[in-house]
């Protein structure tokens, strides 16, 4: 029996570890050597049932979740999985045991070996041939233990990890996420000499100076004499401070087994960091033995910056930063919790492309490589500690059997990431309530980092003015954007206010996106927030059996849909009884990384250049980033013109200081004729930068130079065909023109209540009934009822033969009981083969009423089946905001046009709206050959009502009359 499991520590929240190191900042990747691949492996129902079975094997890193066990996922967003009070796990408790031979290399002899294991859930425990060697908890974190004296140079050891998947610790690991077991960062080993640098913290300041603490250690206890410690900052040596030396041996601090030592340096005309310009310097130290010759090395990037509060501005180097930021979690369709170097890299390359700026790693520390990317790259780094107890919340924030838990999480972080110029902000966790435990991280912090501030929406949420809790910034989660506003108004504000969560991600969503944004830049005191989230965590399933497809499944998807046969899994997908379904589906990317429209929004909320027109005569630019100029962008003018037109001219972007404005000339003549005209600025990147190749596009801000012309259709001597219900009789369409009041709902309606109330009054069903058909010279009027369960719409369709086609003329009047209804409009369906869309509008990508901020008007073409957006349940997409006109074409050129009367939203799709609400998932769609065609008079907006504020009321689609036309011609 493993002797480890004698003190039940799964059930034991007092024993964080046993055995382990300290924590600390020496990177020891370099010359490891790496333990990654094949395991022994065995699935225990209880972490004390005999291990004894048959092994198979298991890939680490990995879960074994999504490996082919029994033991699948499971998707839980507040709840437990289980029914236990904490500390207590359920009878049944998934133990994978690893096991595997190490041959530790001859030349370590001698040396300090130790062993690290990158992650494992929930508890691990660690055995070298057979000999207890320790315990961790903390499934995000790394822990190392000493091999030495336990293992032998030049001979080959076992080791054994066994991890316990459900613990006391689970009940503060319950993250909104997948449930998962196994070991989800890499296993490596290895060696140093007895004499090596214990820990390594580094401060570079805005100003130039550098400070490096140095903590040293010898394996046999007490130190050596004469050791002594150097450093260079890209090639430059450091000082010894020598005044620290002396103080230390006059305070009688010195110990002989704990050496301290620190490095100075001031750096003139230093290369400061930020997100923008993220300079970084090499910094190397060295421990020495007496006679010279070096014992340890570390490695370091450095980065010189300030972050500090002053009144109610969190500043970055002194600059009142803005903070668009993302919440992302460890994600990946294929390997569940486990993501490699290449894919922390794709994330944070398409959130630079995307405009993003920070992230907060919620809710628990992300693998270190991310961090490194993060200076390299430049994000602001929100840290969160592994504590998140939500269901439990109350009950923990104050039992004392979790106080070193909470303590033990957050230090661990703050040792580990401390010298990342790119961490501006340490969290204490999420959704953990408030409690005593809190403040006793907070205070651990405190004193042994006071250079970042630190945040705890639990804390600050409970009055946003608050200064004596643990959170010095206010960080709501999904605030309405009026309350954000108020508080900074209301001269009691004492702290940034920065959302942690705001615009879920969830579905066809984030509308208002550009409202809050239009607060966050009008409003001293507002500075940003975090979108939650950055995935869509649908698991990769095969349809057949319903098991996760694992690691060989790359190539099974493409461009945000699974291949035929596979579907992207959210909760109840696994047959598990007790989950929270698609709520796990809530990002700006599908599960592949594929953008989802809103991020072409945040895009264009974020860019670096705007643009106004002043009057007729010129163009105002604003360099509307912080720190840097232009000199990293080109850029191109194009001005669209109504009659389908498109010119482009080079574009000076002019020199400007952050904030700085300048009004340059139209770079065109606008043409006399030519109808409504658009000015767009394309920005692209000007030279290959290492998240983007040069011609990234980077922004299209834009600004109407010339409204549409008015322009008449006049009657024409023919009859307009309708049938005996008076639908409209036309050659290309396979189902008339009829009122739709209707869409899928999307998540938000569903959880914001609002399809509830659709269905409830009859609005996915609508009956029809045609009251008159009156013919007048080739016009055709008809009047006809739309009944819903609970009140009836009055609708009249005025059809009159024009040039080439038929203007149809609507009118719907809505009962007040109708008070929120998801569109009023026409839908109609053509015959198949019409395949392409082209349209004078918002696009090209999918916009929305409250989220059409980054779709720039423009002539755009489409192939249809490329119009919809794959929401992992299906769901309303595909829309087009403010289109002028559209065709709808056969390759051969033939097919119909609509010409709308004012700028509408328009959806091109293969689905009815009921064929969307019917599917759980997207592979359950059957396109119909036709298109599916809606012209909407009013669309409601998407808002965010699955989480947080519903859409703004001017967004919403009032009752009452409503008047639209369009005209419909044969190409
Ligand atoms: C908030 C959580 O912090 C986050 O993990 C996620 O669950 C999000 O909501 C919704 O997707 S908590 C919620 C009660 C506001």
């Amino acid at each position: 029996m493993n002797p480890l499991l004698a003190l039940r520590p799964w059930e034991t929240p007092e024993v964080t570890s046993w055995g382990r190191l300290p924590m600390n900042a020496v990177d020891r990747r370099s010359g490891a050597l790496p333990l990654d691949g094949d395991w022994r492996f065995q699935l225990l129902s209880t972490p004390d049932a005999p291990v004894g079975g048959a092994w198979s094997s298991s890939y680490v890193p990995g879960v074994w979740t999504m490996q082919g066990t029994d033991d699948l996922p499971q998707y839980t967003n507040v709840r437990m999985p289980f029914p236990e009070f904490p500390p207590h796990s359920p009878p049944a408790n998934p133990t994978g045991v690893y096991e595997r031979e190490v041959d530790v290399p001859a030349d370590w002899a001698g040396r300090r070996i130790v062993l690290q294991v990158g992650a494992a859930e929930s508890v691990l425990l660690v055995q070298v041939d057979g000999r207890p060697v320790g315990i961790s908890k903390d499934s995000h974190l790394a822990a190392e233990f000493e091999l030495t004296g336990l293992v032998r140079a030049g001979a080959r050891a076992t080791v054994r990890l066994t991890v316990v998947k459900w613990s006391d610790a689970s009940h503060i690991e319950d993250q909104d996420q997948w449930w998962h077991g196994g070991i989800t960062r890499s296993v490596l080993l290895y060696a140093t000499d007895p004499l090596h640098l214990a820990d390594v913290t580094v401060r570079a300041g805005y100003g130039g100076d550098l400070r490096v603490d140095c903590r040293v250690r010898d394996a046999g206890g007490a130190l050596p004499e004469g050791w002594y410690l150097t450093g260079e900052l890209d090639g430059q040596p450091l000082a010894q401070d020598a005044e620290f030396d002396r103080a230390n041996v006059d305070d009688e601090r010195v110990s002989d087994f704990l050496g301290e030592a620190r490095l100075l340096a001031t750096v003139a005309e230093v290369r400061t960091w930020n997100a923008e310009t993220p300079e970084l310097y090499d910094l190397t130290v060295r421990l020495h033995r007496a006679d010279g010759t070096v014992a340890d090395t570390s490695r370091h990037r450095v980065g010189f910056r300030d972050v500090e509060i002053v009144g109610r501005d969190l500043l970055v180097n002194g600059e009142r930063v803005f903070i668009r930021g993302v919440n992302r979690h460890d994600f990946h369709p294929l390997t569940g919790r486990t993501v490699s170097y290449d894919d922390l890299r794709a994330d944070l390359v398409l959130l630079k492309r995307f405009g993003f700026n920070a992230i907060r790693t919620s809710h628990y520390p992300g693998d270190p490589a991310l961090y490194d990317l993060a200076d390299e790259l430049g994000f602001y780094v929100v840290d969160e500690a592994d504590i998140e107890s939500h269901d439990h919340a109350h009950e923990i924030a104050d039992d004392p059997r979790y106080l070193n838990a909470f303590v033990d999480r957050v230090s661990r972080m703050v040792l580990r990431d401390k010298n990342h110029p790119s961490v501006i902000i340490w969290s204490l966790g999420n959704e953990s309530d408030y409690g005593a435990n809190h403040d006793a991280a907070a205070g651990w912090v405190r004193r042994h980092d006071p250079t970042r501030p630190i945040q705890y929406e639990g804390a600050a949420k409970l009055d946003w003015a608050a200064t004596d809790d643990a959170s010095d910034i206010a960080c709501p989660m999904y605030a309405p954007i009026e309350d954000c506003v108020a508080h900074a108004l209301s001269g009691e504000q004492t702290r940034p206010l920065i959302q942690c969560e705001y615009s879920h991600a969830m579905g066809n969503s984030n509308g208002t996106l550009a409202d809050h944004w239009a607060a966050i830049e009008a409003t001293p005191g507002l500075q940003g927030g975090f979108i939650w989230e950055f995935w869509d965590h649908g698991i990769l399933q095969r349809v057949s059996d319903g098991r996760p497809v694992g690691r060989g499944g790359a190539g099974l998807y493409d461009n945000g849909v699974a291949a035929p046969g596979y579907r992207w899994a959210y909760g109840g997908d696994f047959g598990e009884t007790i989950h929270d379904g698609a709520f796990i589906a809530d990002g700006v990317v599908f599960p592949d990384r594929t953008p989802k429209p809103a991020m072409y929004e945040h895009r264009e909320i974020a860019a670096p250049v705007r643009i106004e027109a002043y009057r007729h005569e010129g163009i105002v630019l604003t360099n509307h980033q912080h720190f840097r100029g232009f000199d990293w962008l080109t850029a191109v003018w194009e001005l669209s013109l109504a009659d389908g037109r498109t010119l482009t001219a080079p574009a000076e972007l002019p020199e400007l200081c952050p904030g700085e404005t300048a009004a340059v000339p139209l770079p065109f003549a606008l043409p006399e004729d030519g109808g409504e005209a658009w000015l767009t600025l394309r920005v692209t990147t000007a030279q290959d930068l290492p998240w983007a190749p040069r011609g990234t596009e980077v922004c299209v801000p834009q600004v109407r130079l010339r409204g549409p012309a008015t322009v008449q259709v006049a009657p024409v001597d023919r009859r307009v065909e309708v049938d005996g219900e008076g639908l409209l009789v036309h050659p290309l369409l396979a189902v008339a023109p009829t009122l739709s009041l209707w869409r899928a709902p999307t998540d938000n309606d569903e959880l914001g209540g609002m399809a509830g109330h659709w269905r409830s009054w009859g609005l996915d069903a609508l009956v029809r009934k045609v009251v008159s058909v009156r013919e007048d010279s080739g016009r055709v009027s008809v009047e006809a009822e739309y009944a819903g369960t609970t009140g009836v719409v009055r609708h009249r369709q005025v059809l009159t033969p024009v040039e080439g086609g038929v203007r149809v003329d609507e009118e719907a009047e809505l009962p007040e009981a109708f008070d929120d209804v998801a569109r009023v409009g026409t839908v109609f369906e053509t015959v198949a083969g019409l395949d392409l869309l082209e349209w004078f509008g918002q696009g090209p990508w999918e916009s929305y009423p409250d989220r059409s901020a980054g779709a720039p008007v423009g002539h755009h073409s489409v192939p249809v089946d490329e119009l919809f957006t794959p929401y992992l349940r299906p769901q309303e997409s595909g829309g087009r905001h403010g289109v002028r006109r559209f065709t709808l074409s056969a390759p051969d050129a033939t097919g119909l046009s609509v010409a709308l009367d004012t700028p509408r939203q328009v959806s091109v799709t293969r689905y009815r709206a009921e064929d969307l609400a019917a599917a759980d998932h997207h592979d359950e769609l059957v396109p119909r050959p036709g298109c599916v065609v809606h012209l909407d008079a009013a669309h409601r907006g998407l808002g965010t009502a699955s989480c947080g504020p519903d859409t703004s009321p001017s967004y919403l689609v009032a009752p009452g009359i409503h008047r639209w036309s369009w005209t419909l011609r044969v190409l």
